[in-house]
This record gives structure tokens, C-alpha cells and sequence, in this order.
């Protein structure tokens, strides 16, 4: 495993790890960004399966939140208030009257504390940040500690370790989008994708959980064997269409099954295999990048990165029979999500 380590302008570190099998991943100190994750490809040619910016100013204050850690809650709060112990918390209004991904004050936007460690069998990134009291609105001092690790077994793993000194509401994702053509040369309309879930949750036109949640069968939600894209991504059914023609839903996962997630792109051989203990993932085939963001790969266009936010629901805040993500002070938020890497 090799570590490496620059400093760059606005006193912004990254950090490289690298196996051997040629899966390396860097990330920044500022919002714990994922600013590349390479993996090789059927012939052994490793490239980048994330969505980069080629300048990384556009990073700061990034309406896409490429590859950033989310929170205090991933996601959005509708009308920006919830109720807590018979408390009402209001918090940042960022998209109309509605929170979205923590609000202005988001951990996407914050400097990090960045620490490395080497075992025999991996290494990571330690990344660790204090949110103060009312922080977006949020109640609590939290502490975050978020890691990401590499290991031997093409194995890139996040998780997600956090405390508050005060019964808060918390839930924390990481907001890269794939792309297994490698540098993003193709769109992910031919990757295909399995999720281990038969309930999806519907969205109003603000995308905000309308409460109910829906079954998959017989529908172009149901994405329980593996499932091209395409035909899906231009389904005239009206979630997708009001989504702006995409996914960008909520799947509440079947209990039992340890692999929730399979991606992959036949052309390149990629692919990748989701495990996680969090309840559900919001699944977004970026059908909002448009050209005025470029990436590494030149002008974003639509639908060239999709995003699989491993996360709790919001939605809980607002109505019954969600997961839920509250807090407990003095308990501990521990989750993890690990993304492993084949070929075919
Ligand atoms: C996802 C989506 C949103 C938004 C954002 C950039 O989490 O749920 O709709 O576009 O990312």
C-alpha cells in the first residue's frame, strides 16, 4: 500500500492511497471529497470510476456535491423544519422552502482533520470534524469521523462513526457518482444495475417523500435482477419524469441479503458490488449535470455519473414508517458502506 500526500492551493491537502491490484483513491481535506477512485478494467487498464472536476475550485459551493461527504442529514427536510422531543428545529432553506444535503453550512463545505494509517492488510483516510450546536439548525455538538479504506481485496470501504452531546437527528452519505466506463467516456445508459429492493419511495414535485412507498413489481423501479438503464432513464412513467427524467429515489432494501447493490458496464468488464448495513440508498442517475460544470472528461452532460447515497431516511421526520435517523446523545452513529471491484 502506498501513501502519498500534496498540498494544494487555499492550503487544501489530498491524500493518495494505492494497492497493488491498481485501485488507488485520493480525497480532499475540504468536504472529504472523493477527487478520484481508480479500478482496472477486464484488461488490467485502471481509470477512474468517479466524477472529477478538472479545476477544483468548482468544487467549493457545488450544486452536483460531487463526491463529497453529506450531512448533518443527506437528503432533503422538508420545509426546512422538523420536530424533536416536542422541540421544533428550523434549519437552512436551500432549494426554495425545503433543506437539502445539511443546508449552506453542510459537511460538504467544511475542512477536514486528515490523518493516514497503514495495516498489513490496508490503509485510509482518517477524516474527523466538530459540528457545533445549531449548526444548519441542528441540535448538538457532533462529532464526526468518517474513514475511507483500501485493502488487498479490491475492497474501498467508507465508514461513518459520530457522537452528540444532545439528542440530535443525523444521516451521513457520500455523494460520488460512478461511472464504470472509465474517465467517464461513455454515459451510464448501458450499465446495468441490481438493487436488493422491492419498495421505492414516492417523491411530490418539489422531490420531497410524499409518504407513501410504493412496490417496485410491474414497474421501472423494479431493479431486483440486474437491469440496463436505458430503457428505464427515458420511461414516460411520471417519477421518473418529474425526477428530470432519471432516478432519483429513495429504495428502502430487503433485509437477509448482504450484497444491496451491483453495478456494472459490460464494454469495460467493471464492476461493483455494494455491501452496507444502512437501510436504504438514494439512487440518482445525475439528471442534473448539464455543461456548464466541467469535468475531467470535458462538459457534464446528463446521465454521465449516477450516485448510490447508502443512507437513512429523512422522510422519517415527516411521516411513520421510515427508518429512522435520530441520535441519542451520548450513542453512537456507526455505519459503513463497502464498495468491492471485479471483472468479467
Ligand atoms: C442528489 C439528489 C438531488 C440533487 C443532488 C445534487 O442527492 O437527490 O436531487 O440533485 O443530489
Amino acid at each position: 500500500m502506498k501513501i502519498t500526500e500534496q498540498t494544494l492551493p487555499n492550503d487544501w491537502k489530498e491524500v493518495t492511497i494505492e494497492n497493488e491490484q491498481g485501485i488507488s483513491f485520493s480525497v480532499l481535506n475540504y468536504g472529504g471529497i472523493l477527487t478520484s477512485l481508480n479500478a482496472p478494467d477486464r484488461n488490467g487498464n485502471s481509470e477512474n470510476v468517479v466524477l472529477t472536476y478538472e479545476n477544483y475550485d468548482d468544487y467549493i459551493g457545488d450544486p452536483n456535491y460531487l463526491g463529497a461527504i453529506i450531512g448533518r442529514v443527506a437528503g432533503r427536510v422538508h420545509n426546512s423544519s422538523f420536530q424533536l422531543n416536542g422541540n421544533e428545529y428550523i434549519v437552512h432553506a436551500n432549494e426554495g422552502k425545503n433543506s437539502l444535503h445539511g443546508g449552506n453550512e453542510g459537511l460538504n463545505s467544511k475542512i477536514w482533520e486528515m490523518t493516514t494509517y497503514k495495516n498489513a492488510d490496508s490503509a485510509g483516510v482518517i477524516l474527523t470534524v466538530e459540528s457545533p450546536h445549531l449548526e444548519g439548525g441542528y441540535p448538538g455538538n457532533v462529532s464526526i469521523q468518517v474513514t475511507y479504506e483500501l485493502n488487498h481485496h479490491n475492497q474501498f470501504v467508507i465508514s461513518y462513526h459520530a457522537k452528540s452531546d444532545e439528542d440530535t437527528v443525523l444521516t451521513l452519505t457520500n455523494h460520488s457518482y460512478f461511472n464504470l466506463s472509465g474517465n467517464a467516456k461513455r454515459t451510464v445508459l448501458d450499465h446495468e444495475v441490481q438493487i436488493a429492493s422491492d419498495q421505492y419511495v414516492e417523491l411530490d414535485t418539489d422531490l420531497i417523500p410524499t409518504g407513501n412507498i410504493k412496490s417496485v413489481e410491474g414497474t421501472p423501479f423494479d431493479l431486483q435482477s440486474k437491469t440496463a438503464l436505458r430503457s428505464r432513464l427515458f420511461s414516460d412513467d411520471p417519477q421518473i419524469q418529474l425526477a428530470g427524467g432519471g432516478f432519483d429515489h429513495t429504495y428502502l432494501f430487503k433485509d437477509g441479503q448482504q450484497e444491496k447493490i451491483v453495478l456494472q458496464e459490460e464494454e469495460s468488464g467493471r464492476v461493483m458490488t455494494i455491501e452496507t448495513d444502512q437501510p436504504g440508498v438514494v439512487f440518482y442517475t445525475g439528471n442534473g449535470l448539464s455543461g456548464e460544470q466541467l469535468l475531467t472528461k470535458g462538459p457534464a452532460q446528463k446521465h454521465d455519473g449516477l450516485c448510490l447515497e447508502t443512507q437513512s431516511s429523512p422522510a422519517s421526520l415527516h411521516h411513520p414508517g421510515f427508518p429512522s435517523i435520530e441520535l441519542k446523545a451520548g450513542e453512537t452513529y456507526q455505519t459503513y458502506t463497502k464498495f468491492t471491484f471485479d471483472r468479467k
